[in-house]
């Protein structure tokens, strides 16, 4: 696997790489945190896109993956992801829905042949998933996409604050 992953803290809508990915919600319009942002910075222009995937199948999944125009923004593209909602009752189906926002936006990204693409901590912010879980199936699910493809040379974690950075960093490490 040649594949590099790095972390960086930072603000994700201001990296230039293939895609970014976006923690959006099922109706794709938009909304705060990173969401807000990604729309503020890039234009209406990727509402407009989600729009136009609305009408053909009306939003997104919670775990499911779908692709628009960047706009303004540096990046060529934006993935947009639905992660879950934390909840308590079921933590393994947290895990798994989380994972597949990964290998889902992972798998977008290997049908464009995109090179580079930037991950924000799905499900950390408004959705409340335990940070340090997050980051573990975060990692897992990259690093096990990873082995199928050759095509991505980097993923980069972008972490917003600096406990969800320390968090990614340890385990990118402990794990190698
Ligand atoms: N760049 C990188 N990461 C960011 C940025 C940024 N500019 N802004 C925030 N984060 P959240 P969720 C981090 O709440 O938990 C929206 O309303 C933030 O610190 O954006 O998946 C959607 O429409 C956190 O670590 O997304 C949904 O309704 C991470 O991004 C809902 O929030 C995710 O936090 C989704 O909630």
């Amino acid at each position: 696997m040649n594949t590099k992953l790095k972390i960086i803290q930072g603000d994700i809508t201001q990296l230039t790489v293939d895609a970014i990915v976006n923690a959006a919600n099922t109706s794709l319009l938009g909304g705060g945190g990173v969401d807000g942002a990604i729309h503020r910075a890039g234009g209406p222009a990727i509402l407009e896109d989600c729009q136009k995937i609305r009408a053909r199948q009306g939003g997104c999944e919670t775990g499911e993956a779908v692709i628009t125009t960047a706009g303004k923004l540096p990046s060529n593209y934006v993935i947009h992801t639905v992660g879950p909602v934390w909840q308590n009752t079921d933590p393994n189906e947290m895990d798994r829905l989380l994972s597949s926002c990964y290998t889902n936006s992972l798998a977008i990204a290997k049908s464009k042949n995109l090179k580079t693409i930037a991950f924000p901590n799905i499900s950390t912010g408004i959705y409340d998933f335990p940070k340090d879980r997050a980051a573990k199936v975060a990692i897992a699910a990259v690093r096990q996409f990873l082995k199928t493809t050759s095509t991505l040379e980097e993923v980069i974690f972008v972490c917003f604050d600096k406990e969800n950075y320390d968090l990614y960093v340890n385990h990118l490490n402990e794990d190698l």
